[in-house]
């Protein structure tokens, strides 16, 4: 048997618990390993993936509109930061007094900061490496200084509604009242659209789906056939969200650290969650979460929208 090092013990649970409910279910967040979070670049570049063009350009065509809301000197506390390839607008247009990247993943969170240092050599960059779904202590150095939360990407869609709100007052406490939160997300659309952005036709999400089973192999001692598997990408309007899911293509049996698992031909493991919302329901969501929505911008289309708001 392999000896398996460096083995994150909330995946290992998260993928045994996960595997034996029914409907079967792995959470989203492991998705990104350091293939998983390549893949993800690569879906945000495809011509089918429109939200992180648009609200790239949102970003750009409203950063002296948002700047002149939030004032300058702030401390800007980045969620999720990741490649924080959306940060530099925000940053040159609201003149920060310091910026605070959060990530879970501290290779990425240490290059993408060392990158925005050479850019803006003049600003005080504190990169922290935590969970930020948990209030965190923010450090010494921004005591005092009222905060901008910047929380892009609509990745707030990846969560249903009660982890969504426990996630934005879990934002407040990290920021304090007075604060402001600049954040994107997703609109309602029609299926024709949705569906292509996370069914692509060069097969990438497919592929950053299926890296989930690979990450099982190759992090857990694993035989899961990745080959037996495809990607599903299905429109719950009920729940207003794209489903992402791996189906099995035929009836398998495979171990997972020991554990013998079953699967029927066409049963499937529900993979993530990418909620949209209509203006009236962003609001609501941001109200429940205590946060008072003051300003909105979306395209012309209204594909995406990202929205200031203050604690
Ligand atoms: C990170 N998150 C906002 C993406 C989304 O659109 O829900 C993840 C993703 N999944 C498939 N494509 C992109």
């Amino acid at each position: 048997m392999a000896t398996m090092l460096n083995v994150d013990p909330a995946f290992r649970a998260d993928v045994l618990t996960g595997l034996s409910l029914r409907p079967r279910a792995i959470p989203a967040r492991w998705f990104y390993d350091r293939q998983g979070s390549e893949l993800f670049e690569a879906i945000t570049r495809l011509p089918e993936y429109y939200p992180t063009r648009v609200e790239t350009a949102l970003l750009e065509r409203h950063a002296g509109e948002i700047a002149q809301l939030v004032g300058p000197g702030r401390a800007v506390v980045e969620f999720g930061s990741g490649s924080s390839t959306k940060t530099p607008h925000i940053l040159s247009a609201v003149e920060p007094a310091a910026y605070v990247p959060i990530d879970i993943s501290g290779e990425f969170l240490r290059q993408s900061a060392a990158a925005l240092a050479a850019d803006f050599p003049k600003l005080r960059i504190e990169p922290l490496e935590a969970d930020f779904t948990q209030p965190i202590q923010p450090p010494d150095s921004i005591a005092g200084l009222p905060r901008l939360g910047f929380f892009p990407g609509s990745t707030i869609g990846n969560m249903v509604a009660r982890t969504a709100v426990n996630l934005l007052r879990a934002m407040v406490e990290t920021l304090g009242i007075g604060a402001k939160l600049l954040i994107g997300m997703d609109r309602r659309k029609s299926p024709e659209v949705l569906i292509p952005a996370y069914d692509d036709a060069a097969g990438i999400t497919a592929r950053f789906n299926l890296n989930l089973l690979e990450r099982i192999n190759r992090e857990l001692d694993a035989d899961v056939p990745v080959d037996a598997f495809r990607h599903r990408a299905v429109w719950n309007d009920g729940h207003s969200r794209i489903e992402m899911h791996l189906q099995a293509m035929r009836d398998l049996r495979f171990a997972i650290d020991g554990r013998p698992f079953e699967m029927a031909a066409g049963e499937t493991i529900h993979t993530e969650n990418s909620h949209k919302y209509g203006p009236h329901d962003a609001r609501l969501l941001l109200r429940a979460g205590a946060w008072t929505p003051i300003a909105e911008w979306t395209d012309p289309q209204d594909q995406f929208a990202i929205l200031l708001c203050e604690a």
